[in-house]
């Protein structure tokens, strides 16, 4: 559109408009902490509402690693990308982390942040305070240009609805992940045509599919292997794709291993569900299937046998933005790992009846062992609730707890995957590898959010606890009446760090000292305080033999009372 055109046009306020853009293409959620760049966001909030043109809702939030965790969450609950707004630099930077976090699990978020006003005067939004220049960056876009895959900045009023509807097709292509977009104080405040505003979306996202020689090629491999394997870290992407490898694993017979899972794909009491250690299942594998796994074994640890095939299917199967990652990959199968299961299955369904009675005597080998090592977790779990608990004790009895109810559970360094009985395709989350801590508070949130029915329950260390802003997130649940479950499992440590001191040196000094440096978290503040302050339910447990009865209070309150409920659990370091 040329300027001439602009004039006499209906318009509203650029941050109005962007607004509006952004609720066209889909976005239901702005998780927004706001300054000094904002006023014509705000403007154009109140402009929409007077004006009575549709707008995402925009939501306070106190902290933006909890704006970034939520919209992590709401994204693993719907599968719909959401937007995050935040104050110029110093707000981007509190969101690097959730970027990071958001780009190692291909979540979609349209990032936005102000950028401080580029003139000093003569303009509807230059500077007026101090913060004007202290504020401005040589390349704000670096601070996270690493997690996002595209970034770009407005620069006139008139480009945001293609900007936005770029944003997001990028950002839900395969791989997916996050995009940002910075908006500078001046342009915002310009008035931006309405008309089109609320049009579809110009753009669709490019969805990767394997090509059907490639899926031919790996059925082939799979249904010929003597002893295949699978290993899974991401989950199987929809309950569609969790059915579609329950009865691919359950026919063929094929053991499913899922090492450092951070979503489920199988069934953890599945007969095909393979105790996580990698090191029995490679040694006699032959085919390996690799289900969007990062790491999917330690090659330092875990060695394939000579001329064992390797098939990767994943968004993005050789992780692309890894600069090392090795792990062989003879089939490589891009796209959606359910759309990729579906399509592996109906390749191989008619190759079974020459295959059968292999794959069955496979299965019933395959359905004992694992049997056997599932109960061995279970006994181990269960003997671990005196005073001090087991973080398995914990995971037992809380999966003990959610029977019969289609839960979430989320784990932070909190209660560990394989004592818990879980079956459906979103019942479990762990932290992204990207290993970006206080993830796991925002993103139950975000869940909770989408699904206001389900039950949430955010298991989390006492480290992992403080590092996710409590007293911001404690805010946002009452705020908006997310009546979450909150477990701490408290060893007074960041437990994970000394464990890695004395992986590498088991026999070293800090392996001997009562008190191992740069681990220790006592005194440990009073969690169950930082939770009344915002009135939510909250007890403390160091007995095992109370844990079931305090999980049962904790789970009615949320049910009947509809706030968060808090459990600090004491553990074993
Ligand atoms: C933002 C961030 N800072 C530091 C770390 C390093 N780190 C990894 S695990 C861990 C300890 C977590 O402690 P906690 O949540 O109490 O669990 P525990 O290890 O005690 O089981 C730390 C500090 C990290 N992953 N992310
Ligand atoms: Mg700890």
């Amino acid at each position: 559109m040329a300027e001439d055109d602009l004039a006499g046009a209906p318009a509203m306020t650029a941050g109005g408009a962007l607004l509006a853009r952004l609720k066209a293409v889909g976005i239901d959620y702005i998780f927004a902490n706001s300054g000094t760049d904002f006023p014509p966001i705000i403007e154009g909030l109140a402009e929409a509402e007077a004006k009575g043109i549709a707008l995402p809702q925009a939501l306070v939030m106190p902290h933006e690693s909890a704006a970034m965790g939520m919209a992590h969450g709401y994204y693993l609950a719907t599968g719909r990308a959401q937007a995050v707004m935040a104050h110029t630099n110093v707000g981007l930077a509190n969101c690097a982390i959730g970027a990071i976090n958001a780009a190692m699990e291909h979540v979609p978020v349209l990032l936005f942040s102000g950028r401080t006003p580029v003139t000093e005067r003569g303009r509807k939004g230059s500077r007026t305070v101090p913060i004007g220049w202290g504020q401005e960056m040589r390349d704000q876009a670096a601070l996270v240009r690493e997690a996002c895959k595209w970034d770009d900045e407005l620069r006139f009023p008139e480009h945001i609805p293609q900007m936005v509807d770029r944003a997001h097709a990028i950002a839900t292509s395969t791989p997916r992940g996050p995009v940002y977009m910075s908006l500078p104080r001046e342009v915002l405040c310009q008035p931006c045509p309405t008309e089109g505003l609320a049009a579809p979306a110009t753009m669709m996202p490019a969805i990767a599919a394997p090509s059907a020689e490639a899926v031919a090629q790996a059925a082939a491999l799979l249904a010929a292997a003597e002893n295949p394997v699978i290993f899974a870290q991401r989950g199987a992407g929809s309950a569609e794709g969790f059915a579609a490898l329950a009865a691919l694993a359950g026919e063929w017979g094929i053991p499913v291993c899922q090492y450092w899972a951070v979503q489920l794909a199988m069934a953890t009491d599945h007969p095909m569900a393979a105790p996580a250690d990698p090191g029995p299942l490679l040694e006699a594998a032959d085919v390996v299937l690799v289900l969007d796994a990062l790491a999917p074994w330690s090659p330092g640890v875990h060695t394939l046998r000579p001329g064992c095939k390797v098939i990767q299917l994943a968004q993005d199967p050789l992780y692309q933005r890894q600069p090392v990652r090795y792990f062989r990959s003879d089939v490589t199968l891009a796209g959606d790992v359910d759309a990729g299961l579906l399509a592996l299955k109906a390749a191989m369904d008619p190759l079974l009846p020459t295959h059968r009675a292999r794959a069955e005597s496979r299965a019933a080998v395959v359905a004992t062992r694992n049997g056997k090592a599932r109960t061995a977790v279970l006994d181990t779990a269960r003997r671990g609730g005196g005073t001090p608990m087991t973080k398995d004790f914990v995971s037992l009895t809380l999966s003990e707890a959610l029977a019969g109810r289609e839960a979430t559970v989320l784990s932070e360094l909190g209660c560990p995957l394989s004592p818990m009985t879980l079956s459906h395709h979103q019942a479990w989350y762990q932290e992204p590898h990207s290993g970006g801590l206080g993830w796991s508070f925002p993103a139950a949130l975000g869940m909770q959010l989408a699904r206001r029915e389900r039950l949430v329950v955010a298991t989390m260390g006492d480290g992992s606890y403080m590092f996710a802003n409590p007293v911001a997130c404690h805010q946002i649940a009452e705020a908006l009446e997310l009546p979450i479950l909150v477990l701490i499992v408290n060893n007074a440590e960041w437990g994970a760090v000394r464990q890695s001191v004395l992986g590498l040196y088991p026999d070293g000094y800090a392996a001997k000292t009562n008190r191992m440096p740069l681990t220790a978290l006592s005194p440990v503040p009073d969690f169950v305080k930082v939770a009344e302050a915002s009135r939510a339910y909250a007890r403390r447990v160091t007995d095992g033999a109370m844990l079931a009865g305090a999980l049962a209070g904790a789970i009615n309150h949320t049910e009947t009372k509809r706030t968060l409920a808090l459990l600090d659990i004491t553990v074993r370091a």
